[in-house]
């Protein structure tokens, strides 16, 4: 058994709420809603807060029209926290956190252990895997659109299955989800075949903005406030455009600027091989995974770019 306090805390508890991050994700997403699925199929009193809206291309997900925005502190036997890095993440949905008993479940590395439980696997792929495990040794059946929610967990935060992180255990969990019924051209129809127009325009903004560093391995994209503006994208609509920069030969670290309606700006980073970009967004506050991180900074978007560049061509000196 893996999870013997969680599961003993789970079935001691009525009232339970599942929280994750700010900005969702498949990841965040899925396996919130996965659990969520399997605690009300359990008999639990449960919620789940989320301080943002699900992206529309997760919105086939069973229950996603569930979810709640924190309002006022309540409390609950057990607050669950799934994929999130540090208590910030959580946004309003923080509000729970003091005063109730905090299962944190997630698979950054960089997690801060917030929780009265901290489950932190940093060798999962995804914290649908996690939840996935959970699930089976809690002995709630796995049905279709739970088994759904986990699939776009996994497929998402590994990247349709490039990244390192991908074992071959990730494979048998996408297997025994496909027995128990989940249809991959389907899935990947709903996430992949499905951009919006607006992130298509962004797409083509940044793709305008491409620069290259350090002979051509740090690549950079940036798109404005305005230009979100302009092609009237939501927040979710510049996913996984970074991926434009990374896709490149030669290229080792990619970069993607994000000006944000604060003024602030986003920064994503991703690499390939060794070079861990996790190593660079915590000098500026933020988090992740070898191959995939984030930070905020304040400033212009050329300030930010120079910041961060030259802190990569840095962490390049001590790598070499
Ligand atoms: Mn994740």
């Amino acid at each position: 058994m893996i999870f013997p306090e969680i599961i003993s805390k789970i079935n001691e508890s009525s009232k339970i709420a599942i929280v994750s991050h700010i900005m969702p994700d498949g990841d965040s997403v899925g396996s919130s809603l996965a659990l969520y699925n399997a605690l009300k199929k359990a008999g639990k009193d449960v919620c789940f807060m989320l301080d943002d809206n699900i992206p529309k291309i997760y919105r086939f997900l069973k229950n996603s029209e569930e979810v709640q925005k924190p309002g006022k502190f309540e409390s609950y036997d057990a607050v669950i926290a799934l994929d999130c890095g540090d208590a910030e993440r959580l946004g309003k949905a923080k509000l729970y956190k003091e005063g109730n008993f905090v299962i944190n479940i997630d698979h950054h590395i960089s997690n801060s252990g917030f929780g009265n439980i901290n489950f932190v696997d940093s060798n999962a792929s995804a914290t649908g895997e996690i939840i996935y495990y959970l699930i089976k040794e809690m002995n709630i059946g796995l049905d279709t659109e739970t088994a759904e929610c986990l699939y776009t967990a996994i497929v998402t935060d590994t990247g349709k299955f490039q990244y390192s992180s991908t074992t071959a255990a990730t494979h048998q969990i996408a297997g025994d989800l496909i027995n128990n019924g989940v249809d991959i051209p389907l899935m990947f129809e709903r996430i992949y075949q499905n951009n919006s127009k607006a992130k298509i325009l962004l797409m083509k903004n940044a793709l305008n903005s491409l620069e290259f560093y350090h002979n051509g391995s740090i690549s950079c994209i940036s798109i404005t406030a305005e230009q979100m503006k302009d092609a009237n994208a939501a927040d979710e609509d510049s996913d996984g455009i970074i991926n434009l920069a990374r896709d490149i030969e030669c290229v080792e670290v990619a970069v993607f600027l994000k000006e944000l309606e604060t003024g602030e700006i986003k920064v994503g980073l991703r690499s390939k091989k060794a070079f861990d970009v996790t190593a660079v967004a915590v000098q500026f506050g933020g988090g992740g995974h070898l191959h995939a991180a984030g930070c905020t900074i304040e400033g212009s978007i050329s300030e930010a770019k120079e910041k961060v560049i030259n802190a990569i061509i840095a962490e390049y000196s001590h790598i070499q």
